[in-house]
Protein backbone atom coordinates (compact mmCIF):
# COMPACT_ATOMS: atom_id res chain seq x y z
CA UNK A 1 0.00 0.00 0.00
CA UNK A 2 3.03 2.05 0.31
CA UNK A 3 3.99 1.83 -3.43
CA UNK A 4 1.05 2.59 -5.52
CA UNK A 5 -2.29 3.34 -5.50
CA UNK A 6 -4.21 0.63 -7.32
CA UNK A 7 -5.12 1.37 -10.78
CA UNK A 8 -9.10 0.75 -11.85
CA UNK A 9 -7.93 -1.42 -14.44
CA UNK A 10 -6.27 -3.98 -11.60
CA UNK A 11 -9.57 -5.51 -11.26
CA UNK A 12 -11.43 -7.61 -13.81
CA UNK A 13 -14.94 -6.66 -14.16
CA UNK A 14 -17.20 -9.54 -13.42
CA UNK A 15 -21.12 -9.99 -12.92
CA UNK A 16 -22.44 -9.37 -9.56
CA UNK A 17 -25.08 -11.74 -8.16
CA UNK A 18 -27.75 -9.51 -6.70
CA UNK A 19 -28.82 -9.53 -3.13
CA UNK A 20 -32.13 -10.97 -3.31
CA UNK A 21 -31.38 -13.65 -6.00
CA UNK A 22 -28.97 -14.47 -3.62
CA UNK A 23 -30.69 -14.11 -0.36
CA UNK A 24 -33.73 -16.33 -2.13
CA UNK A 25 -31.10 -19.11 -2.95
CA UNK A 26 -30.20 -19.70 0.78
CA UNK A 27 -33.55 -19.51 1.82
CA UNK A 28 -34.16 -22.14 -0.76
CA UNK A 29 -31.29 -24.22 0.78
CA UNK A 30 -31.87 -23.79 4.29
CA UNK A 31 -35.53 -25.05 4.37
CA UNK A 32 -35.00 -28.16 1.53
CA UNK A 33 -31.17 -29.15 1.22
CA UNK A 34 -31.82 -33.02 1.41
CA UNK A 35 -34.19 -32.57 -1.59
CA UNK A 36 -31.59 -30.01 -3.46
CA UNK A 37 -28.54 -32.06 -2.61
CA UNK A 38 -29.75 -35.07 -4.92
CA UNK A 39 -30.36 -32.67 -7.49
CA UNK A 40 -27.88 -30.68 -9.75
CA UNK A 41 -26.74 -28.01 -7.01
CA UNK A 42 -23.03 -28.26 -6.89
CA UNK A 43 -21.94 -29.93 -4.13
CA UNK A 44 -18.43 -29.56 -2.01
CA UNK A 45 -15.62 -32.30 -2.84
CA UNK A 46 -15.58 -34.89 0.15
CA UNK A 47 -18.22 -32.61 2.22
CA UNK A 48 -22.10 -33.00 2.76
CA UNK A 49 -22.95 -29.34 2.72
CA UNK A 50 -24.63 -27.60 -0.35
CA UNK A 51 -22.72 -25.17 -1.64
CA UNK A 52 -24.06 -22.03 -0.42
CA UNK A 53 -22.33 -19.46 -2.88
CA UNK A 54 -22.80 -20.51 -6.65
CA UNK A 55 -19.31 -19.63 -8.32
CA UNK A 56 -17.36 -20.83 -5.40
CA UNK A 57 -14.24 -23.34 -5.85
CA UNK A 58 -14.22 -25.79 -3.29
CA UNK A 59 -11.20 -26.70 -1.05
CA UNK A 60 -10.28 -28.76 1.28
CA UNK A 61 -11.28 -28.06 4.55
CA UNK A 62 -10.16 -29.70 8.01
CA UNK A 63 -11.92 -32.49 9.33
CA UNK A 64 -12.79 -30.08 12.72
CA UNK A 65 -14.45 -27.39 10.12
CA UNK A 66 -16.59 -29.85 8.31
CA UNK A 67 -18.32 -31.11 11.32
CA UNK A 68 -18.67 -27.54 12.63
CA UNK A 69 -19.92 -26.60 9.38
CA UNK A 70 -23.43 -27.40 9.43
CA UNK A 71 -24.72 -25.56 12.69
CA UNK A 72 -23.37 -22.32 11.39
CA UNK A 73 -25.71 -19.76 11.96
CA UNK A 74 -25.85 -18.35 8.68
CA UNK A 75 -26.95 -14.58 8.20
CA UNK A 76 -25.84 -13.78 11.79
CA UNK A 77 -24.87 -10.10 10.71
CA UNK A 78 -26.10 -8.98 6.82
CA UNK A 79 -25.50 -6.06 4.80
CA UNK A 80 -28.66 -4.35 3.24
CA UNK A 81 -28.75 -3.17 0.12
CA UNK A 82 -25.37 -3.82 -1.18
CA UNK A 83 -23.97 -6.86 -3.50
CA UNK A 84 -21.69 -9.57 -2.00
CA UNK A 85 -18.22 -9.82 -4.13
CA UNK A 86 -17.68 -12.85 -6.22
CA UNK A 87 -15.72 -15.08 -4.61
CA UNK A 88 -13.10 -14.46 -7.59
CA UNK A 89 -12.50 -11.19 -6.80
CA UNK A 90 -12.42 -11.04 -3.24
CA UNK A 91 -9.46 -14.41 -3.62
CA UNK A 92 -7.44 -12.96 -6.45
CA UNK A 93 -7.54 -8.93 -5.04
CA UNK A 94 -5.84 -9.21 -2.03
CA UNK A 95 -3.17 -7.95 0.27
CA UNK A 96 -0.98 -10.07 1.85
CA UNK A 97 3.05 -8.95 1.59
CA UNK A 98 3.95 -12.26 3.06
CA UNK A 99 3.41 -14.00 -0.74
CA UNK A 100 4.38 -10.38 -2.40
CA UNK A 101 3.21 -7.10 -3.15
CA UNK A 102 0.61 -7.16 -6.54
CA UNK A 103 -2.50 -8.00 -6.06
CA UNK A 104 -2.55 -11.72 -7.23
CA UNK A 105 0.77 -12.76 -5.98
CA UNK A 106 -0.87 -13.79 -2.69
CA UNK A 107 -3.46 -16.18 -5.18
CA UNK A 108 -0.84 -17.48 -7.17
CA UNK A 109 1.97 -18.29 -4.20
CA UNK A 110 -0.06 -18.92 -1.40
CA UNK A 111 -0.69 -22.59 -2.11
CA UNK A 112 2.75 -23.41 -0.41
CA UNK A 113 1.33 -22.21 2.82
CA UNK A 114 0.92 -25.70 5.23
CA UNK A 115 -2.00 -24.59 7.54
CA UNK A 116 -2.42 -28.57 8.67
CA UNK A 117 -1.14 -29.09 11.38
CA UNK A 118 -1.75 -25.31 12.73
CA UNK A 119 -1.28 -24.30 16.46
CA UNK A 120 -2.48 -20.70 17.80
CA UNK A 121 -0.23 -19.65 21.09
CA UNK A 122 -2.62 -17.74 23.91
CA UNK A 123 -0.22 -15.74 25.96
CA UNK A 124 0.62 -12.19 28.37
CA UNK A 125 -1.85 -11.30 30.63
CA UNK A 126 -4.31 -14.36 31.19
CA UNK A 127 -5.67 -16.66 33.62
CA UNK A 128 -5.73 -19.46 31.10
CA UNK A 129 -2.23 -19.35 28.95
CA UNK A 130 -1.80 -21.91 26.54
CA UNK A 131 -0.68 -23.76 23.25
CA UNK A 132 -3.15 -25.06 21.16
CA UNK A 133 -4.08 -27.88 18.02
CA UNK A 134 -6.33 -25.35 15.88
CA UNK A 135 -8.82 -27.88 15.77
CA UNK A 136 -9.02 -27.83 19.66
CA UNK A 137 -8.41 -24.05 19.73
CA UNK A 138 -12.01 -23.73 18.09
CA UNK A 139 -13.89 -26.42 19.92
CA UNK A 140 -15.95 -24.19 22.16
CA UNK A 141 -17.24 -21.85 19.10
CA UNK A 142 -20.53 -22.02 16.99
CA UNK A 143 -19.75 -20.66 13.95
CA UNK A 144 -21.54 -17.54 12.21
CA UNK A 145 -21.31 -15.93 9.34
CA UNK A 146 -21.01 -12.46 8.88
CA UNK A 147 -21.25 -10.23 5.87
CA UNK A 148 -19.53 -7.57 6.41
CA UNK A 149 -17.98 -4.56 4.22
CA UNK A 150 -14.44 -4.60 4.26
CA UNK A 151 -12.52 -1.23 3.20
CA UNK A 152 -8.93 -0.80 2.22
CA UNK A 153 -6.90 1.94 3.17
CA UNK A 154 -6.01 2.13 0.01
CA UNK A 155 -9.66 2.97 -1.00
CA UNK A 156 -11.21 -0.03 -2.19
CA UNK A 157 -13.61 -2.17 -0.68
CA UNK A 158 -15.43 -5.44 -0.81
CA UNK A 159 -18.99 -7.09 0.90
CA UNK A 160 -17.50 -10.24 1.89
CA UNK A 161 -19.48 -13.21 3.57
CA UNK A 162 -16.98 -14.46 6.54
CA UNK A 163 -17.75 -17.26 8.76
CA UNK A 164 -16.58 -17.09 12.24
CA UNK A 165 -16.92 -16.37 16.11
CA UNK A 166 -16.66 -13.09 18.31
CA UNK A 167 -12.82 -12.64 19.36
CA UNK A 168 -14.66 -11.87 23.25
CA UNK A 169 -15.86 -15.23 23.56
CA UNK A 170 -11.85 -16.19 22.93
CA UNK A 171 -11.32 -13.94 25.63
CA UNK A 172 -14.02 -14.93 27.82
CA UNK A 173 -12.49 -18.18 27.73
CA UNK A 174 -8.73 -17.39 27.89
CA UNK A 175 -9.35 -14.63 30.94
CA UNK A 176 -7.99 -11.46 30.76
CA UNK A 177 -5.89 -10.75 34.08
CA UNK A 178 -7.09 -6.75 35.27
CA UNK A 179 -3.47 -5.79 33.72
CA UNK A 180 -4.80 -6.81 30.14
CA UNK A 181 -5.47 -3.78 27.70
CA UNK A 182 -4.69 -4.39 24.60
CA UNK A 183 -4.55 -7.15 22.35
CA UNK A 184 -1.60 -8.11 20.46
CA UNK A 185 -1.88 -10.80 17.14
CA UNK A 186 0.83 -12.35 15.33
CA UNK A 187 1.07 -14.07 11.65
CA UNK A 188 2.87 -16.75 10.85
CA UNK A 189 6.91 -16.09 9.97
CA UNK A 190 7.94 -19.07 7.84
CA UNK A 191 10.26 -17.50 5.26
CA UNK A 192 10.41 -21.08 3.89
CA UNK A 193 6.42 -20.92 2.53
CA UNK A 194 6.27 -17.41 2.43
CA UNK A 195 8.52 -15.47 -0.41
CA UNK A 196 7.71 -12.27 0.66
CA UNK A 197 9.78 -12.65 4.39
CA UNK A 198 12.45 -14.09 2.04
CA UNK A 199 12.68 -11.43 -0.76
CA UNK A 200 13.89 -8.26 0.05
CA UNK A 201 11.22 -6.19 0.89
CA UNK A 202 13.04 -5.30 3.91
CA UNK A 203 10.67 -2.33 5.55
CA UNK A 204 8.27 -5.21 7.14
CA UNK A 205 10.25 -6.70 9.94
CA UNK A 206 8.41 -9.35 9.99
CA UNK A 207 6.44 -11.01 11.21
CA UNK A 208 3.28 -8.85 11.03
CA UNK A 209 1.99 -7.56 14.20
CA UNK A 210 -1.80 -6.12 14.85
CA UNK A 211 -3.55 -4.98 17.83
CA UNK A 212 -6.55 -3.74 19.41
CA UNK A 213 -7.65 -1.94 22.14
CA UNK A 214 -8.77 -4.73 25.18
CA UNK A 215 -12.81 -3.00 24.77
CA UNK A 216 -12.47 -3.12 20.87
CA UNK A 217 -11.37 -6.62 21.04
CA UNK A 218 -14.66 -7.10 23.11
CA UNK A 219 -16.97 -5.62 21.08
CA UNK A 220 -19.50 -7.85 19.11
CA UNK A 221 -18.53 -7.19 15.52
CA UNK A 222 -15.03 -8.14 15.98
CA UNK A 223 -14.62 -11.61 14.76
CA UNK A 224 -11.72 -14.39 14.37
CA UNK A 225 -12.76 -15.85 10.80
CA UNK A 226 -11.74 -19.32 9.77
CA UNK A 227 -14.30 -19.08 6.45
CA UNK A 228 -16.01 -17.21 3.73
CA UNK A 229 -18.43 -18.58 1.19
CA UNK A 230 -19.48 -21.63 2.98
CA UNK A 231 -15.92 -22.81 2.90
CA UNK A 232 -13.00 -22.77 5.28
CA UNK A 233 -10.85 -19.74 4.36
CA UNK A 234 -8.42 -20.04 1.18
CA UNK A 235 -5.05 -19.51 2.20
CA UNK A 236 -4.62 -15.83 0.20
CA UNK A 237 -7.28 -14.80 2.79
CA UNK A 238 -5.38 -15.91 5.55
CA UNK A 239 -5.96 -19.45 6.68
CA UNK A 240 -6.34 -20.93 9.10
CA UNK A 241 -7.10 -18.27 11.44
CA UNK A 242 -7.56 -14.36 10.47
CA UNK A 243 -9.07 -11.49 12.43
CA UNK A 244 -12.12 -9.31 10.60
CA UNK A 245 -12.85 -6.08 12.33
CA UNK A 246 -15.32 -4.30 9.81
CA UNK A 247 -15.21 -0.69 11.16
CA UNK A 248 -11.20 -0.67 10.61
CA UNK A 249 -9.30 -0.34 7.59
CA UNK A 250 -8.40 -3.54 6.51
CA UNK A 251 -4.58 -3.78 7.64
CA UNK A 252 -5.76 -4.10 11.29
CA UNK A 253 -7.67 -8.08 10.26
CA UNK A 254 -4.35 -9.77 10.23
CA UNK A 255 -4.10 -12.77 8.43
CA UNK A 256 -2.72 -16.77 9.23
CA UNK A 257 -2.50 -15.77 13.37
CA UNK A 258 0.00 -18.05 15.18
CA UNK A 259 -0.41 -16.26 18.28
CA UNK A 260 -2.48 -13.77 20.67
CA UNK A 261 -1.35 -12.39 23.74
CA UNK A 262 -3.41 -10.22 26.05
CA UNK A 263 -0.65 -6.69 27.10
CA UNK A 264 -0.73 -3.71 29.27
CA UNK A 265 1.29 -1.34 26.24
CA UNK A 266 -0.24 -0.50 23.11
CA UNK A 267 1.41 -3.06 20.87
CA UNK A 268 3.93 -1.98 17.99
CA UNK A 269 1.98 -2.78 15.07
CA UNK A 270 3.79 -3.26 11.34
CA UNK A 271 2.11 -0.23 9.16
CA UNK A 272 2.65 1.86 12.06
CA UNK A 273 6.11 1.06 12.15
CA UNK A 274 6.79 1.24 8.47
CA UNK A 275 5.00 4.55 8.41
CA UNK A 276 3.71 5.80 11.58
CA UNK A 277 2.44 9.49 9.59
CA UNK A 278 0.00 7.49 7.54
CA UNK A 279 -0.83 4.25 9.17
CA UNK A 280 -2.22 4.70 12.92
CA UNK A 281 -2.52 2.36 15.54
CA UNK A 282 -6.87 3.09 15.57
CA UNK A 283 -7.33 3.38 11.67
CA UNK A 284 -11.02 3.06 11.75
CA UNK A 285 -12.41 4.16 8.28
CA UNK A 286 -13.34 7.62 8.45
CA UNK A 287 -14.22 9.78 5.02
CA UNK A 288 -13.19 12.96 6.99
CA UNK A 289 -9.67 12.44 7.99
CA UNK A 290 -8.05 11.92 4.26
CA UNK A 291 -4.56 9.83 4.08
CA UNK A 292 -1.66 11.98 3.68
CA UNK A 293 -1.84 10.85 -0.59
CA UNK A 294 -5.05 9.99 -0.94
CA UNK A 295 -8.80 11.19 -0.33
CA UNK A 296 -10.48 8.86 2.20
CA UNK A 297 -13.69 10.34 1.25
CA UNK A 298 -14.37 7.96 -1.49
CA UNK A 299 -13.50 4.05 -2.37
CA UNK A 300 -13.83 1.83 -5.20
CA UNK A 301 -16.15 -0.86 -4.29
CA UNK A 302 -14.90 -3.91 -6.07
CA UNK A 303 -15.47 -5.36 -9.09
CA UNK A 304 -14.56 -2.22 -10.86
CA UNK A 305 -13.14 -1.27 -14.17
CA UNK A 306 -12.18 1.77 -16.52
CA UNK A 307 -15.95 1.94 -17.83
CA UNK A 308 -17.79 1.01 -14.76
CA UNK A 309 -15.92 2.53 -12.11
CA UNK A 310 -18.27 1.91 -8.72
CA UNK A 311 -17.32 4.33 -6.61
CA UNK A 312 -19.11 5.17 -3.71
CA UNK A 313 -18.88 7.31 -0.70
CA UNK A 314 -17.30 5.74 2.18
CA UNK A 315 -19.44 5.60 5.41
CA UNK A 316 -18.30 6.77 9.18
CA UNK A 317 -16.55 3.55 10.80
CA UNK A 318 -17.29 1.94 7.22
CA UNK A 319 -21.05 2.23 7.65
CA UNK A 320 -21.08 0.17 11.57
CA UNK A 321 -21.11 3.66 13.52
CA UNK A 322 -24.30 2.49 15.27
CA UNK A 323 -22.93 0.11 16.88
CA UNK A 324 -18.87 0.91 17.39
CA UNK A 325 -18.61 5.08 17.48
CA UNK A 326 -19.43 5.01 21.39
CA UNK A 327 -15.66 3.12 21.75
CA UNK A 328 -14.31 6.25 20.51
CA UNK A 329 -16.49 8.80 22.89
CA UNK A 330 -14.26 12.27 23.36
CA UNK A 331 -10.98 10.68 21.50
CA UNK A 332 -9.85 13.39 18.61
CA UNK A 333 -10.18 11.18 15.57
CA UNK A 334 -8.03 13.46 13.76
CA UNK A 335 -5.15 13.05 16.42
CA UNK A 336 -5.92 8.75 17.00
CA UNK A 337 -5.96 7.68 12.79
N1 LIG B 1 -0.31 -11.06 7.76
C1 LIG B 1 -0.91 -10.15 6.97
N2 LIG B 1 -2.18 -9.79 7.21
C2 LIG B 1 -2.80 -8.88 6.41
C3 LIG B 1 -2.09 -8.25 5.36
C4 LIG B 1 -0.74 -8.66 5.12
O1 LIG B 1 -0.05 -8.17 4.20
N3 LIG B 1 -0.19 -9.61 5.94
N4 LIG B 1 -2.72 -7.28 4.59
C5 LIG B 1 -3.87 -6.57 5.21
C6 LIG B 1 -4.59 -5.71 4.30
S1 LIG B 1 -3.80 -4.27 3.83
C7 LIG B 1 -5.86 -5.97 3.88
S2 LIG B 1 -6.75 -4.85 2.96
C8 LIG B 1 -6.52 -7.26 4.22
C9 LIG B 1 -6.98 -7.94 2.95
O2 LIG B 1 -7.70 -9.11 3.22
P1 LIG B 1 -8.23 -9.99 2.01
O3 LIG B 1 -7.07 -10.22 1.07
O4 LIG B 1 -8.73 -11.25 2.61
O5 LIG B 1 -9.31 -9.20 1.33
O6 LIG B 1 -5.65 -8.16 4.92
C10 LIG B 1 -4.83 -7.54 5.90
N5 LIG B 1 -4.11 -8.56 6.66
MO1 LIG C 1 -5.46 -2.89 3.06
Amino acid sequence: MLFKFPKSSDCPESDVTPESLYMSRRSMLGTAVSVMAASSLPRWAGADEVARYPDVEPGKAPAWFREKLPATRWGAVNVKDESITPFKDATHYNNFYEFGTDKGDPAANAGALKTEPWSVVVDGEVGKPGRYALEDFMKPYQLEERIYRLRCVEAWSMVIPWIGFPLSALLKQVEPTSKARYIRFETLLDPQSMPGQRSGFALIDWPYIEGLRLDEAMHPLAILAVGMYGRELPNQNGAPLRLVVPWKYGFKSVKSIVRISLVSEQPKTTWQSIAADEYGFYANVNPTVDHPRWTQARERRLPSGLFKPNVRATQMFNGYADEVAGLYAGMDLRVNY
